[in-house]
């Protein structure tokens, strides 16, 4: 099977693994890099340094832009813009789904076929099992590119919404940022007194947390449904080990502020008559009080 010609815009650590794992699937790959020599080690592995963003461009009929934001982005498409007529442009760079919606009506107005996309990998990770990368916008350019796509990582269309897969890109950074400043929280609270190391800890932490990663499928389910949940805990049970926690993380030196608004939030729901912890009432709380 024939293998298609890609562009790489931006080489930072992101995009130079991008990169290489094209040249790896034997695509003829073209990249372009404000400061030249990132792409020097690709250059020796077979890719072609362009002299500018619009030779880059025009080099291929599929483009991949992964650069520090869209406003560089645009910055540097822009003056190339007449280029992009006609292919295709794959936006991998992070940014809100209103950013990736406005990228999608610029591309469409200079005649290009625009997709966005959210990597949910880090460099070395990309073209692993691991890998996968999530696309939305039109649906005719992720067909026609979706093989050569693939050797990024498991290609996942979301949907015609540009926007959707930053959404989901930042949904699911937003669980795992959560989940670090939890762990680093958790981390302080069991290293607070002498008997405590981090290493020991997290030991009993990884696989807690993985338990816990089964129930949410679970929880997912009753916000879908709409009908009475299946898994409900006691307000009373929750609101009772939040105190305990936010009391826990004083007494040990540590930050309780999180936990803290955590227990005024429980306290407003008892005391407007809530009796119970459920999938979709943390939702609907959560959308309400942005
Ligand atoms: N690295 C990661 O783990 C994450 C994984 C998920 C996706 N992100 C997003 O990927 C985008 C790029 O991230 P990166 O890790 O490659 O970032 P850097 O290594 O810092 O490279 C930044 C590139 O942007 C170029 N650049 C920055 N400012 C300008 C500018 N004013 N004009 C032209 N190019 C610019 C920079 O060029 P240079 O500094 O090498 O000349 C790099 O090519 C990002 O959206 C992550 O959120 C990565």
């Amino acid at each position: 099977m024939g293998t298609t010609a890609v562009t790489v815009i931006g080489l930072g650590e992101m995009g130079r693994a991008l990169a290489d794992a094209l040249l790896t699937a034997g695509h003829s790959t073209t990249v372009w890099n404000r400061s030249a020599a990132k792409a020097d080690d690709l250059v020796a592995r077979g890719a072609v340094r362009a002299a500018t963003v619009e030779e880059a461009v025009l080099a291929s009929p599929l483009t991949l832009v992964c650069l520090l934001d869209y406003d560089v982005t645009t910055a540097l498409l822009e003056p190339a813009a007449g280029a992009l007529r006609g292919r295709t442009l794959v936006n991998l760079t992070n940014g809100t789904p209103t950013q990736a919606r406005e990228a999608e009506a610029w591309a469409v107005q200079r005649g290009a076929a625009y997709l966005d996309g959210g990597i949910m990998a880090i460099p070395s990770t990309v073209a692993t099992p691991q890998a996968f990368v999530l696309y939305s916008g039109q649906k005719a350019p992720f067909d026609a590119h979706q093989a050569t796509l693939e050797a990024l990582g498991a290609a996942k269309y979301l949907g015609a919404d540009a926007g959707t897969a930053a959404l989901y890109d930042l949904a699911l950074l937003s669980a795992m940022h959560v989940m670090f400043d939890g762990f680093f929280h958790a981390v302080a609270m069991a290293t607070s007194n002498e008997e405590g190391t981090a290493t020991g800890f997290t030991e009993l932490l990884v696989p807690w947390l993985t338990n816990m990663t089964q129930v949410m499928p679970a929880f997912a389910a009753d916000v879908d449904s709409g009908g009475e949940p299946a898994l409900t805990q006691g307000l009373d049970v929750v609101l009772a080990g939040v105190r305990n926690m936010a009391r826990a993380s004083r007494d040990a030196g540590v930050r309780a502020d999180y936990f803290e608004q955590s227990v005024a939030d429980l306290e407003k729901q008892v005391a407007e008559g809530a009796t119970v912890y459920t999938g979709p009432d943390v939702v609907r709380r959560l959308r309400t009080s942005g």
